[in-house]
């Protein structure tokens, strides 16, 4: 096993080097690997085929999933190594064809075939972070670990670090620059790469309630973005509704797509969306007529209550009384992400989410006449640095949310749960209760696996980010029924006051809590105290990965063991270092809301022998699984609220605290601006 892990790591090491292939095709396919028993008979992997539209995809130029040219380039090529039958097969295949193809491209692909097939699924992949350092690290700081490397090595140097941060790329002149620390922090790009690779389009991947989870994950990072807004003193982010309009901001990444220098394209303040006629990517050229057009089919599907399929046949549109697949929300989230295979017309309704990030991603150059390459709201491990990401991303979801207000409100059957009272919740950290911390952190990667620095000795990048002490949720409940029952625990957190310092109702509320954690849990019967740990979390990723020291890890050594199947898949979480938003040094005001509800009524029939990956599921979901949860995700504050509580109006979230399974708390969270100290 761990040959086989060395094999994989060899596949991502230093994607851009032109050396090799290490062997031609010729002489790749009479190796035979001693231990290979299912190697294939008849004399080694089939040859690659003309791969025609993976090579069409140049070296050293962007490689974007939303322009559906790319998709189809991603999908021939992980078609052809599907076919690997065992990892040393799979690196053979790649081998012959990676010096040919784009870099990103490569790389994708052999990341989704890793995680498609169960039997490669217990190989670790490492880091996109070390993979492409030139996409997560500015060009002077790779220059500056350059000049290091080539210095002689003083004696006893074993490593070489430069550090990055906490500048980040803009100055504090642009008041978007108070929350680069998260537009730009390693592992929220990161989270967005995997979530991608996991959800794929047009790859013929159809994972349950899909489109849902494209809803609901970036809903989330929008809530969390705008607790980090209100934090620096910034508004929420504003959607971007009018594309006729010049987009204020602009975005100058300082990042480069290769080693030779090749940087992406930048956006100035105040640019212009114009037609899209770039003929590299072979698309229709395409304007902000045509988003407008499938903005406004789509928009009338949600208010007529359904979507025409391709038959011209009505298919209905709604959240309530279907299988959870079938919601109005999947349906409306495939034929808006959009994946052609799964939209239920997409000819009619276009792709809209998806040319909207190619549009915007060519706006300094839309018909190439300056030869630069796309921006980086082209890629999905660098879409999230750029502030226009949210503004798109807040558009889309408003979307969403015009369909979630057309749903009926919550009944009390569907919030309350019969003998359950949740008495109180509170947080605990070092020495504190209800008083969270927060402030930077650093990380160290490993430059010199992606990128070859000549060096003989690692040469490593440390990054700086923010991160928390970690904290504890103290949640009292009574089971007053007389056996044990079990439950599902939902926590969500929130600010207290809008941008304006007044207290918000709970419609404006709404879209701002963001969940902390969601898990079962049995009561016995009578007073229950439930202790859960912050990294613990369901939305985190506890496998934050490098390329690393293979020795310190725990190679597993029974690729068939069903926890050595989740490395990969749950490497989709939010980075547990980003759990809570940044606060204020004076302490900035927090509302945690607990709801406790039946998993009589949550619960999901899974297919047997399916494996669950506890982690980071509300994002992820579970590998090979149906989503771990039957309830609308955002539940339950992802539907207009009922306008009466027994017998009194809802105002406010706490207003929903006359339920007996809902508990609220106020907290602060206090941002120290210094390095967090190891306690
Ligand atoms: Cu994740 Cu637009 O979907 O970036």
């Amino acid at each position: 096993m761990a040959g086989d892990q060395n094999v994989v790591l060899d596949l991502f090491e230093h994607p851009y080097s032109k050396k090799g292939p290490p062997r031609t095709a010729a002489e790749a396919r009479p190796i035979v690997f001693e231990d290979d028993v299912t190697t294939r008979v008849g004399g080694g992997p089939p040859a690659p085929g003309p791969l025609t539209l993976a090579r069409s995809v140049p070296r050293g130029s962007v490689f974007s999933s939303f322009v559906r040219e790319h998709r189809l380039a991603a999908r021939e090529l992980c078609d052809y190594l599907m076919q690997a039958t065992n990892v040393r097969e799979l690196s053979l295949m790649a081998e012959e064809v990676r010096r040919e193809l784009n870099e990103k491209l490569f790389i994708y692909a052999v990341s989704f075939v890793i995680l498609r097939k169960p039997e490669m699924r217990a190989m670790r992949l490492p880091s996109i972070v070390e993979v492409f350092p030139s996409c997560f690290v500015p060009r002077t700081t790779l220059a500056t670990m350059e000049q290091q490397a080539r210095q002689p090595s003083t004696t006893g140097q074993d490593v070489i670090i430069t550090e990055y941060g906490p500048e980040f790329s803009s100055t504090h002149l642009k008041p978007e620059h108070r929350v680069a620390y998260w537009r730009e922090d390693y592992g929220i790009n990161l989270h967005h790469w995997h979530w991608h690779l996991v959800y794929p389009l047009d790859m013929g991947v159809d994972r349950d309630r899909k489109g849902e989870l494209f809803y609901y994950m970036h809903q989330q990072m929008l809530a969390r973005y705008d607790m980090d807004r209100l934090s620096v003193g910034l508004n929420r982010v504003e959607k971007l509704a009018n594309w006729r309009m010049p987009i204020p901001d602009g975005y100058f990444s300082k990042l480069t797509l290769d080693n030779s220098g090749q940087v992406w394209g930048s956006r100035q303040d105040g640019t212009l969306l114009q037609e899209y006629r770039r003929n590299e990517f072979m698309l229709e050229p395409f304007d902000v007529t045509d988003l407008e057009q499938h903005h406004s089919r789509l928009m009338d599907a949600i208010h007529q209550g359904h979507l025409i399929d391709r038959e011209g046949k009505r298919v209905r549109l709604t959240d309530e009384g279907v299988a959870p697949n079938r919601r109005g929300i999947v349906l409306l989230g495939d034929a808006l992400e959009a994946d052609a295979g799964l939209s239920v017309n997409s000819p009619f309704y276009g792709d809209l989410h998806n040319s909207g990030h190619v549009i915007i991603a060519a706006a300094h150059d839309p018909d190439n006449a300056h030869r630069e390459n796309l921006g980086v709201m082209s890629d999905t491990s660098t879409a999230m640095r750029d502030p226009v990401f949210y503004r798109w991303h807040k558009y889309i979801d408003d979307l969403f949310q015009e369909y979630k207000l057309t749903q009926p409100p919550y009944t009390m059957e569907q919030l309350s749960v019969q003998t359950v009272t949740v008495a109180g919740v509170e947080v605990e950290s070092v020495g504190s209760k209800n008083t969270l911390t927060t402030g930077w952190n650093t990380r160290d990667f490993e430059a010199s696996r992606g990128l070859d620095f000549n060096s003989s000795i690692p040469v490593m990048v440390r990054l700086t980010h923010l991160d928390h002490r970690p904290f504890r949720y103290n949640i009292k409940v009574e089971n007053n029924g007389k056996v044990a029952k079990d439950v599902t625990v939902r926590i969500f957190m929130a600010p207290k006051l809008n941008e304006r310092g007044v207290r918000m109702n709970i419609m404006e509320q709404r879209l701002l809590w963001a969940e902390m954690d969601r898990f079962k849990h049995t009561l016995k019967p009578g007073t229950n105290t439930v202790s859960r740990e912050s990294t613990a979390s369901s939305i985190t990723n506890p496998n934050d990965f490098t390329f690393g020291d293979l020795s310190n890890l725990p190679v597993p050594d029974n690729p068939g063991a069903p926890e050595n199947d989740l490395f990969n898949f749950c490497g989709c979480g939010w980075p547990q270092h980003m759990l809570l938003p940044r606060g204020k040094q004076e302490g900035m005001d927090f509302q945690l809301f607990v709801m406790v509800t039946d998993w009589k009524l949550d619960k999901v029939a899974q297919p047997a022998g399916r494996r669950s990956c506890a982690n980071a599921a509300s994002f992820c979901g579970v590998l090979d699984a149906l989503y771990p949860d039957a309830r609308p995700m955002g539940f339950p504050f992802d539907r207009r609220p009922m306008p009466m509580l027994n017998g009194q109006s809802l105002d406010r979230a706490e207003d929903l605290t006359r339920l007996s399974n809902v508990a609220m708390q106020e907290i602060q969270i206090v941002f120290t601006n210094a390095q967090l100290k190891e306690q």
